[in-house]
């Protein structure tokens, strides 16, 4: 036996970190968002009588949840568990998570003193996720964890809109017709999340993902105006630290280039558009999805033969990260995902 021990293995060398450089992969790499939470019983078992913020900011929690999905179905990477505005509470908005609901602000965010009552981030304020991170990245040893924050345009229509909306009918009204409260808005966020990101990188985090959800409600004129600055402003901070950064939106089809010009190393595509359309409009970035998440429900055998298409069409991207094309619903058999995890990793290159 040597008297010096080898470091355990980092997960520098992971097939999830490759895909996501661009570098070459012993298998496609597969996570899901949403896979922490929601659907495992296990989760639900420990969420019996604890509120979603509660979870969020009780290190135990975080790291049991966080690890369970990996224990179960042996993805390549973990994704921190907590939530988009995790970090407006943690810095004082008066908001909660409805079970059922979603994020909900009890006082909307309206006019400009409105956003300049609002403090920035400072890692002071998340002591909790700055523990959670660390315990997790020893725990997880080769397996890499992605850190995330809400992208400015998402975080903003739960702070105008006061709640989860279709439409983002006020949130667009304000960008429309109130620039200098609208840019404000931005910047406050796009620095919460930047620095959100930084305390999960500082921590041990491998990689980012900047989720703008809802995105796809802006024409590409709008977005590339009045939020894709913003989003880029998040992207340059994390970029800075190192790390590979994905950046996913639903219903972006028509703006999968700005997003990728927007910092992006890996875009996130939702179900709706073919891979083989989406790689050519992203200019040489990665690319991570997007199995339709519907398709769990689907008999076994065709929801692994669409995972082949999408694996196959991933062959053409720069690093394809493969993963659901939007979150793990609710009432999906975790056996199905178990099932789906395997077929991609032994999916022959
Ligand atoms: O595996 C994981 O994804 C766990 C960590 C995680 C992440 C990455 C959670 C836990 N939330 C998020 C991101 C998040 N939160 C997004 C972006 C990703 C996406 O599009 O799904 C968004 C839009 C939110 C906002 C949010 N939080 C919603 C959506 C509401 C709407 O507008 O439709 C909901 C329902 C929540 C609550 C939430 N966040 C996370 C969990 C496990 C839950 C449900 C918990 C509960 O209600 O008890």
């Amino acid at each position: 036996m040597s008297s010096t021990p080898h470091p355990p293995a980092g997960p520098t060398d992971s097939a999830f970190l490759r895909a996501a450089r661009g570098e070459p992969v012993p298998h496609t790499p597969v996570w899901f968002m949403r896979q922490a939470g929601r659907s495992l019983p296990e989760y639900l078992r420990l969420r019996e009588g604890v509120g979603m913020l509660e979870s969020c900011m009780d290190p135990a929690l975080t790291v049991e949840i966080t690890l369970q999905p990996v224990r179960r179905y042996g993805v390549d990477a973990a994704i921190f568990f907590s939530d988009i505005v995790l970090p407006l509470k943690a810095v004082g908005v008066d908001l909660d998570i409805k079970p059922g609901v979603g994020p909900v602000v009890a006082e909307p965010v309206r006019t400009l003193a409105d956003v300049e009552a609002i403090p920035d981030l400072t890692p002071d304020q998340v002591p909790f996720t700055t523990e959670s991170v660390r315990t997790l990245v020893a725990e997880l040893g080769a397996t890499p964890l992605i850190g995330f924050a809400g992208a400015p345009f998402t975080v903003a229509s739960y702070l105008v809109e006061g709640g989860p909306s279709k439409e983002h009918a006020r949130t667009k009204a304000m960008m429309f017709g109130a620039p200098d409260v609208w840019d404000a808005l931005m910047r406050k966020i796009a620095g919460i999340s930047a620095a959100y990101l930084e305390v999960q990188v500082a921590a041990g985090a491998s990689a980012v993902q900047l989720f703008d959800s809802w995105a796809g409600a802006l024409t590409p004129a709008d977005y590339a105006e009045h939020v894709m600055p913003h989003s880029a402003r998040v992207l340059a901070r994390a970029g800075e630290l190192g790390v590979p950064r994905i950046h996913f939106g639903v219903g972006t089809s028509n703006l999968l280039t700005l997003m990728g010009e927007a910092g992006a190393d890996v875009v996130g595509v939702d179900w709706r558009t073919p891979l083989a359309d989406a790689i050519p409009r992203v200019g040489g970035r990665g690319v991570q999805g997007n199995l339709d998440p519907t398709l769990v429900f689907a008999p076994t055998e065709v929801m692994t033969a669409r995972a082949a298409e999408v694996i196959e069409a991933g062959r053409a991207a720069r690093g394809h990260v493969f993963n659901l094309g939007h979150g793990v619903i609710p009432s999906t058999d975790p056996d199905q995902l178990k099932r789906l995890t395997e077929f991609v990793q032994s999916y022959p290159l």
